[in-house]
């Protein structure tokens, strides 16, 4: 390695060194997670979503003319990232509505916590910022009340029970 290439790497390490990390805003939490998981009590941000990897779903559903691509973190994949050891989680929406849903459902039927509807970010005025949507098409048993009452958007947190 030249001299100027050390220099060059040694700054840009100094560089990322100094950087601060910039701490979380409460605004920046899109999801709360308490109860039986490891650590107790989480916040998490979108960011923190992103990493854990996205999944997509196209399905028809009963709020949208046509089939739409959902994408967002697998719900089995977040229950692994948190730890979880409850059977049940209590999803609660921002307006306050909330439903009891066994962790294995979720799992087993594949649902996603989705953040995006045909590439875009969903607004809190289209069902965003978190959405859990079952892939219905797959499925006709899925297409039921009880799991469009489970199809829970406007996702504020979740307590593992
Ligand atoms: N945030 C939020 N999600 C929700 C609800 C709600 O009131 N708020 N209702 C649930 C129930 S009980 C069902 S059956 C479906 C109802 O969808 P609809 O209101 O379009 O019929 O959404 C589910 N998701
Ligand atoms: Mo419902």
């Amino acid at each position: 390695m030249s001299l100027v290439v050390r220099l060059a790497t040694l700054f840009a390490l100094a560089l990322a060194l100094a950087a601060p990390v910039r701490a979380a805003s409460p605004q920046d939490i899109l999801l709360t997670v308490e109860g039986r998981i490891d650590g107790g009590q989480k916040s998490l941000t979108r960011a923190d979503l992103e990493a854990l990897g996205l999944e997509s779903v196209t399905t028809t559903t009963p709020w949208y003319d046509g089939a739409m691509t959902f994408e967002g973190v697998s719900l089995a994949r977040l229950f692994e990232a948190l730890k979880i050891k409850g059977d049940m989680v209590e999803v609660v929406a921002l307006n306050n509505y909330f439903v009891e849903i066994p962790t294995a459902d979720l799992i087993e039927r594949k649902a996603i916590l989705a953040m995006k509807r045909n590439g875009a970010y969903m607004a809190v005025s289209d069902k965003g910022p978190l959405f859990i949507v079952y892939p219905f098409d797959a499925d006709p048993s899925l297409r039921s009340e009880v799991h469009y009452s489970r199809s829970v958007w406007q996702v504020k947190s979740m307590a593992f029970r």
